[in-house]
């Protein structure tokens, strides 16, 4: 396979060369930061008044970490390092989970995100020829403008179609022959579905590749949505703090995710002790951005799971590989003490092929222990007048859940399109149990 690279003096650069560039781009950061109210305070605790503190990488150990809690209590000018008539654009998270967070970016900080972007999605084999259907949210989600602005820069046909509306974007895809899409995957698992129900065959379409990513999903799920719809899908990872989608993305190797170490520095560390993980991982993930002046952010705890791969990508580029998020730190569930990540149990599912596209997780107290429940989709073949065919699927997915997570599930099965559609981000836990307790 011959690979293209959008800026492959970049792409390619040496590990030193790398890492020059990066000690450059940290001192920079760290004289932004020293600009902000909040940085100005912490750095200089840390005997860091200036940027020539950092003399070399490991100097980075010495900045203290920065969190989600810091970022909302420096809500909404903590964080900024340059004047507000130099902010051109402001992105924040929904606030669904406390006071919301925002990153602000002036010119140039916008030119280099789009860079990332657009380098991400050139990655895929993706090249101006092709017409790009934008199915996410825009507004102040980044995957929004974020994409839109890449797909833009490197010549693509970009239809700003935002998420959700089914029937509308099969009629985009046909209208204008789109070749490259962009969602969540559960939102595609749905477009999936829909096709079938509305009669969009995959021979309608001109669809080659999408670009999954916002929310973890499992490889086998990858493999699902690439089965289903007859395309590549390519992992997308990133987080508002780090601008948005463009921190980490696959090549058209699909074997883990190239974190741009020119634009993030990225560190795993055990979430308990704080210390480095050793080989890579896996542990949290730590990014400091090195590409943003209006908002600059140091060493952040992003509170996913990954770690990186050893060795060089058959591509050529030089920048680490992470591997496919796990989940969340805080996402992982306790059940009668035993600790439980919803990527586990998405695993078991899409690995079945009976089973359907959509499921839920529901956490209840039954007296003093917890009861997990899975709810499932599954096909008309199973609703039958004969009860043991249902049953008899049930109690095979109780025991693959089981094995895999060794906890006693219940099962439930649901007809197709009964459960829950997510445009957006999947909400599939609920832990309805007493938040006391
Ligand atoms: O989700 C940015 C984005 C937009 C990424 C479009 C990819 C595509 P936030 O809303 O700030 O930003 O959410 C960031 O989502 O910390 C992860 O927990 C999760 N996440 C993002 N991408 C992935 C992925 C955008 N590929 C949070 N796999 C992150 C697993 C992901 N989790």
């Amino acid at each position: 396979m011959t690979y293209q690279y959008w800026n492959p003096g970049m792409e390619t650069i040496s590990r030193r060369g790398l890492e020059a560039w990066q000690l450059e781009k940290l001192r920079c950061a760290v004289r932004h930061a020293l600009r902000t109210p909040f940085y100005a305070k912490r750095l200089k605790e840390a005997g860091i008044d200036s940027p020539e503190r950092i003399k070399t990488l490991d100097d980075l150990r010495r900045i203290p970490f920065t969190t989600k809690h810091d970022l909302r209590e420096g809500f909404p000018y903590g964080f900024l390092s340059i004047p507000k008539e130099q902010v051109v654009r402001l992105h924040a998270s929904s606030g669904t989970t406390g006071a919301p967070t925002t990153i602000y970016f002036n010119k140039e900080d916008l030119m280099r995100w789009t860079g990332f972007v657009a380098r991400s999605i050139y990655a895929t084999g993706c090249n101006r020829t092709d017409v790009f259907q934008n199915m996410i949210t825009y507004g102040l989600f980044t995957g929004g403008l974020g994409f839109h602005a890449g797909g833009e820069e490197i010549g693509m046909l970009v239809i700003p179609s935002g998420a959700g509306n089914t029937t509308r974007q099969f009629r985009l895809m046909q209208d204008f022959g789109t070749t490259v899409v962009h969602a969540t995957p559960s939102f595609l698992l749905h477009v999936e579905a829909k096709m079938r129900e509305e009669g969009v065959t995959r021979e309608n379409l001109k669809l080659r590749k999408a670009f999954a990513g916002a929310e973890p999903y499992s490889e086998d799920t990858r493999k699902r949505i690439e089965e289903l719809l007859a395309i590549d899908v390519y992992n997308s990872y990133g987080l508002s703090e780090m601008n948005g989608p463009g921190v980490a993305f696959e090549c058209q190797c699909k074997n883990g995710l190239h974190l741009w170490e020119d634009g993030y520095i990225g560190e795993i560390i055990n979430p308990e002790t704080l210390e480095p993980v050793r080989e890579g991982g896996p542990g949290e993930l730590v990014l400091t951005c090195l590409c943003r002046e209006a908002t600059p952010i140091l060493r952040y705890r992003t509170r996913d799971l990954s770690g990186f791969y050893n060795g060089p990508c058959a591509c050529g580029r030089t920048h680490r590989r992470l591997y496919r998020i796990k989940g969340r730190t805080d996402d992982m569930l306790i059940i009668n003490g035993v600790n439980l990540f919803p990527s586990q149990i998405e695993e078991v599912i899409m690995s079945m092929k009976e089973v359907g596209n959509n499921y839920l997780i529901v956490v209840e107290k039954e007296g003093a222990l917890d009861r997990l429940t899975v709810q499932t989709e599954v096909g008309p073949a199973v609703f039958t007048d004969d009860s043991r065919v249902l049953n008899a699927l049930k109690e095979r997915i109780r025991k693959t859940l089981q094995a895999s997570i060794t906890i006693n599930p219940k099962v439930e099965l649901h007809e197709r399109g009964s459960l829950p559609i997510f445009e957006g981000k999947a909400k599939r836990v609920h832990d309805k149990r007493p938040k006391d307790v």
